[in-house]
């Protein structure tokens, strides 16, 4: 049955929200991966309109994603796939302004549709971390999911800088700002690091597949359940 639902889910039509809905309700309905779904997230503001229909973080890694800004329908389609979640999310701003608001509000969505999948955190592995090369780069994503928002990112690579820019105007600076707003929404504590030599214009493009892969890797590592936990909240503390 989850089969099927995946093969709706590429067909889905992004445009035709009532579609979204329906396959939400089915998906969350039929779904027998167990229950860490979030299902019809919304966050509407005067500035962007995101839509998440399914985020389930014990997924397959199927994904369907349209937030206007090619480069980060990429990126969110590696972290989903590469973190066996099946996230559905639909996106729209005012990006005649410029990506800004947009960007950032998708990081905004996603830290609060994770959130509310995830729970009290009962029983997860809760720290993680994964390093991905690519070409001749790599990064490294180390996550704490411990309700205390922090964000670090090390910029190792040759002069690369946080200004630099691909052919549509996505820049280094918006992907740092998307990951800062995700982690600190989520309220976990997240680093990365991206090292290389390469300095080209779409050397960018390879720092951030790296770092987008390595996250999805990493919060399902940390997500994941551990049976030797036993249902306990993961902390010394017995709350996080
Ligand atoms: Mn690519």
């Amino acid at each position: 049955m989850v089969k099927d639902l995946y093969e709706r889910l590429r067909k889905l039509e992004l445009t035709d929200e009532g579609a979204c809905a329906i396959f939400a309700d089915t998906y969350v309905s039929e779904s027998d991966k167990g229950d860490r779904i979030t299902d019809k997230y919304e966050r509407k503001s005067r500035e962007t309109q995101i839509v998440i229909p399914v985020l389930n973080i014990d997924g397959s890694g199927e994904s369907k994603i349209s937030t206007s800004i090619g480069f980060l329908d990429h990126m969110l389609t590696l972290f989903s796939y590469h973190g066996f979640f099946d996230l559905v999310l639909k996106a729209a701003g005012d990006t005649h302004v410029d990506k800004h608001h947009l960007n950032e509000d998708i990081g905004i969505a996603l830290g609060e549709a994770f959130k509310k999948a995830l729970g009290d955190c009962r029983g997860i592995t809760r720290t993680a971390s994964a390093e991905v090369p690519m070409d001749m780069v790599s990064a490294k994503v180390l996550v704490d999911i411990s309700n205390r928002p922090a964000f670090n990112f090390r910029d190792k690579s040759a002069g690369l800088g946080l200004g630099v820019k691909d052919k549509e105007g996505y820049s280094m600076h918006l992907a740092r700002d998307l990951l800062e707003s995700f982690a600190k929404k989520l309220c976990i504590n997240l680093h990365i690091e991206i090292e290389g030599e390469e300095k080209e214009e779409d050397a960018m493009h390879h720092y951030l597949e790296a770092a987008f892969k390595a996250l999805g890797m990493a919060l399902d590592k940390a997500t994941r359940i551990d049976p030797r936990r036993a249902g306990e909240v993961p902390s010394s503390k017995g709350i996080l």
